[in-house]
Parts: structure tokens; C-alpha cells; sequence
């Protein structure tokens, strides 16, 4: 055990498996040093500073053998936890990671209501055991025109909304992430309207690819990333995948959303992956994948075309960005 467990900054590049990995967490969590308070407090973590980012030396998960089915790498758990939206800490990407160090999510609930036969309220700890939790290795594209490939661990949102029975009057589905001013500093922002809201068609939310995610890399879901649960919408733009969620709820009317009501001709409510249709301010036919130099053409539907094409038969693929 104790080899294990270094002190000293380790590179990336080190591998450990997922078994050793995990207990090494558990032995670090069991001492009780896994708190946040890191050893190396002194290194602001960055994205040029990839070792910052070890709670007290902890090995960081290998991106060796993590390929997406086209074949691209993932990211290192280093970009992936450092390089961040996640407007309620701030809208300084290489800040959310030290902002949200504290964040506390425990206890964690999840509130599923509205149109449906049987409402629940979920413990996040009862979902992981509840549904078996499966990998997913997806590409992520934001609307601002970067991406990443990131292997997320979690189950597929139709499972949660069969449990529930939508009822027939349910159309879309709303979700909505915490708000918690005290620990969230973000939120003081009057740019725009809190909570976090975002929302999905029905049909759109039952699709395989749609996952609420509970962890990445084999470990719990980093609080930068949307801690402890969020959802991963793969082949739209970013802000769809609304993290940190606590209530989900079925509707009739499309539901507003954050950036829909910040900025209507810039951010739609469908906000598919279409590279041939531009941002009011910028094209995205291209996209800077994170950790490469060149920037490479944009995927219709981020690559997932022939899981999800079939969602919008017969729309203006233009008309409903
Ligand atoms: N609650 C909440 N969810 C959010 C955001 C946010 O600011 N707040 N940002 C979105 C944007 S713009 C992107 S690109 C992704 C980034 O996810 P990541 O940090 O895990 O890569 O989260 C999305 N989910
Ligand atoms: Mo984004």
C-alpha cells in the first residue's frame, strides 16, 4: 500500500491501472487527506502545470487504451478537470477548478417530478447502485468552438425517466442545477438568469446516447466537471449537458433556458452540432480539439449523426439551431 502512495509530484504520463488506482483513493480517503486540501496547496492548478492538479500526489488516471470509435485519444484528466465551464464558480475556465475545490456534495439529491405517474426523489448514491454504471467515451463540443474527448462513467437518462412513467401529456424535459450562492461565487453574476436551466425534448432525453453522469475516469464525478451528477447530451453543443443537477422535471411547453434567455439569436434550444451553421459570431465548421495544435473540421452532430439524425425528420436543421 504504502509504494503506493506517493507525496511527490507524479507525471502524467505514470500509468496505474483502475484497480490500483481506486484502492489507492480509498487508502488516501481512509487517512482522511482526500479532503481537498492538497499537499502541493501552493501551485495554483493550470492547465500548463499539469501536476498541480494531484491532491496530495494522488497518481492521475492514464488516457492510455481510451480511444472514442473514431479512434481519437481521450484528453488527460488533467484538461478534462481544469478547463471548465461552469458559469455559477466563474467564467474563467482555468479558475473553476480551485473555486469549486470545497464544493460540498454530500448528501446529493435529485428530484424527479412533474408530468409523471410516480415522482421520486433520488439519492445520487442510490442511482450508482441502482442502475449499473457503464463507460462511455464521448467527444464534447462546445459552442465557442474547442473540444475534448472524455470518458464518463454513468447510465443512460432513459433508465431514470422509465422509472417515473412519464406521463402522456409529457413533451420535454427540464433540468435544473443548484443553487447555492454560498458556495458558488459565480452566481452573483447579474449577466444572467439562476438557476442554471436547461432542457431536452422527450424523445431527445429517451436516446441511448442522452447518460447522466456520476464519474469520469473511474473516479466520482470532479466538482469542476459538474460533481455529483450531470448530463452528457453528446451530440449537442456543450451547454446542453447541464451539470450539478438537482431537479428534473416533465413538462408540455419547451422550457426556457440560461443561455437561450441570455442570448436568444446566439443560443438556441436545440443547439445541434452543425458545422454549417455559423455562430452569429463565429463559423463552426472547425473546432481546436484540447491538447492539439491545428484546429480540424467539425462533425454534423458531433459524429453521432446515425444515432440521432432521425430525432429531426422533416425540421429546418437551420431554422431550429
Ligand atoms: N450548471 C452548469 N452547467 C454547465 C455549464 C455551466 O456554466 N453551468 N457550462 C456548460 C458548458 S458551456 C460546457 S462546454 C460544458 C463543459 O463541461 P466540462 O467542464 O465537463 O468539460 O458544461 C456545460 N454545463
Ligand atoms: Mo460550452
Amino acid at each position: 500500500m504504502t509504494n503506493n502512495f506517493k507525496s511527490v509530484p507524479v507525471r502524467s504520463s505514470e500509468i496505474t491501472s483502475k484497480t490500483d488506482y481506486l484502492s489507492r483513493r480509498d487508502f488516501i480517503k481512509a487517512a482522511g487527506i482526500l479532503t481537498g486540501t492538497s499537499l502541493l496547496a501552493a501551485c495554483a492548478p493550470s492547465v500548463t502545470d499539469p501536476v498541480s492538479n494531484m491532491n496530495s500526489g494522488v497518481t492521475i488516471p492514464s488516457s492510455d487504451g481510451k480511444f472514442d470509435e473514431l479512434g481519437n485519444q481521450a484528453n488527460e484528466y488533467v484538461e478534462i478537470t481544469n478547463y471548465n465551464n461552469f458559469y455559477e464558480f466563474s467564467s474563467d475556465k482555468q479558475a473553476v477548478a480551485s473555486l469549486a475545490r470545497d464544493f460540498k456534495t454530500e448528501p446529493w439529491t435529485v428530484e424527479v417530478y412533474g408530468l409523471v405517474n410516480k415522482p421520486k426523489t433520488f439519492g445520487v448514491e442510490d442511482l450508482i447502485t441502482m442502475y449499473p454504471q457503464e463507460e462511455r467515451i464521448y467527444r464534447l463540443r462546445c459552442v465557442e468552438g474547442w473540444s475534448m474527448v472524455i470518458p464518463w462513467e454513468g447510465f443512460p437518462l432513459s433508465n431514470i425517466l422509465n422509472e417515473v412513467e412519464p406521463t402522456s401529456k409529457a413533451k420535454y424535459v427540464r433540468f435544473e442545477t443548484i443553487f447555492d450562492p454560498e458556495q458558488m461565487p459565480g452566481l452573483k453574476s447579474p449577466f444572467y438568469v439562476w438557476p442554471y436551466q436547461e432542457g431536452l425534448r422527450l424523445d431527445e432525453a429517451m436516446n441511448d446516447l442522452a447518460i447522466l453522469a456520476t464519474g469520469l475516469y473511474g473516479e466520482p464525478m470532479p466538482n469542476p466537471n459538474g460533481a455529483p451528477i450531470r448530463l452528457v447530451v453528446p451530440w449537442k453543443y456543450g451547454f446542453k449537458s447541464i451539470k450539478s443537477i438537482v431537479k428534473i422535471e416533465l413538462v408540455v411547453e419547451q422550457p426556457s433556458t440560461l443561455w437561450n434567455t441570455a442570448a436568444p439569436n446566439e443560443y438556441g434550444f436545440y443547439s445541434n452540432v452543425n458545422p454549417e451553421v455559423s455562430h452569429p459570431r463565429w463559423s463552426q465548421a472547425t473546432e481546436r480539439r484540447i491538447g492539439e495544435l491545428g484546429r480540424r473540421p467539425s462533425l454534423m452532430f458531433n459524429g453521432y449523426a446515425d444515432q440521432v439524425a432521425d430525432l429531426y425528420a422533416g425540421m429546418d436543421l437551420a431554422e431550429f439551431y
